[in-house]
């Protein structure tokens, strides 16, 4: 069974982890946000991008959720010493990332030839795409002021309220995404952050239509847990959005774009009679183990709707 599972950060990145291990890598396509991608220190980081290839690589840093195991901070430090921005933290291992993507950006390549290069080197399998080959940065709303999406989420720290994710236009699929979401029986929409994750993947053209006219079943698995974001904002900009900070709102927001939900035991019995199947799991991956786990029973409930 081909699978897309399109993802965000941290959450994202641990569900992509879990289906990589237990799929043949040829079925198995992450389609990754871009949209927290920003220039800085005269580099392209690509944040969600790097959360999904180094967890796939099995070097992500636990601890923070983004960035790479067994860091060090000196350059970065040396950087502020010379008086050099050092609010966004770039360890001297995750700065190798972001030399040799912007090096080959600036020669030429594709961020998702770039990003294929990287997942060869770091002997990822699966294949790890952009949503997009263009910049398509998401900005955050509040109030009056229009915050690029770093600036909100790491000098801010997603503090400031958030009345509207401004999202780009005309930002347009890669041909390999449009053939990923063409050959795929089954998308899942990772447990990522709906308004800065996932809405930006669903706002790259075509993916919207593509998931609408094709047959394949859309799953997603709710990033809320127990009324709570397990990781960053998405509780708090539920509320900040006027909806409930709860599961079932999750599957209410994405309404008509997905078939099935998977949600938390924790939230057992407040997704009763909702239009789509409904599953509930437990979805908290802190180990491995979790993440095979939850990855397997996503997958016997989809093969299980698929089969009806
Ligand atoms: N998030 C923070 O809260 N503080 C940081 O200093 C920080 C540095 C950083 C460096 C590389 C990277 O790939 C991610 C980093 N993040 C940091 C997380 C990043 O802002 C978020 O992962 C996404 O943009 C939201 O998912």
């Amino acid at each position: 069974m081909k699978v897309v599972v399109l993802a965000g950060g941290v959450g994202g990145a641990k569900l992509a982890d879990g289906i990589a291990r237990i799929l043949p890598p040829e079925d198995v396509t992450i389609i990754v946000n871009t949209g927290d991608d920003f220039e800085h220190l005269g580099l392209t980081i690509c944040p969600d991008l790097d959360t999904v290839m180094y967890r796939l690589a099995g070097m992500a840093n636990d601890e923070t959720g983004w960035g790479r195991a067994g860091e060090s901070w000196r350059t970065i430090d040396a950087v502020a010493a010379l008086g050099g921005p050092d609010w966004f933290r770039l360890g001297d291992l995750d700065l190798a990332t972001h030399l040799v993507r912007t090096n080959k950006l600036r020669a030429g390549e594709s961020l998702t030839a770039v990003t294929q290069h990287l997942c060869q080197k770091l002997g990822i399998q699966v294949s790890v795409l952009p949503m997009s080959d263009q910049p398509a940065p998401t900005k955050i709303q509040s109030n009056d002021t229009i915050h690029p999406f770093q600036t909100w989420f790491v000098q801010e720290k997603w503090q400031p309220p958030v009345t509207k994710v401004v999202l780009p236009e005309d930002v347009r699929a890669t041909r390999s995404v449009i053939r990923a979401f063409e050959t795929a029986d089954l998308v899942l929409i990772a447990p990522s952050n709906p308004f800065v994750s996932i809405d930006p993947i669903f706002n790259v053209y075509p993916i919207a239509a593509l998931l609408e006219d094709l047959p394949q079943a859309v799953i997603a698995v709710s990033p809320i847990v127990g009324g709570q974001a397990v990781k960053g904002p998405a509780a708090k900009m539920m509320q900040e959005l006027d909806l409930p900070h709860t599961s079932r709102a999750v599957a209410e927001y994405y309404g008509e774009r997905i078939d099935g939900f998977v949600y938390d035991v924790q939230d057992a019995g407040s997704c009763d009679n909702l239009e789509v199947e409904t599953r509930c799991l437990d979805t908290m991956m802190v180990t491995e183990a979790d993440r095979v786990r939850l990855a397997q029973e996503v997958m016997q409930f989809a093969e299980e709707m698929l089969s009806n």
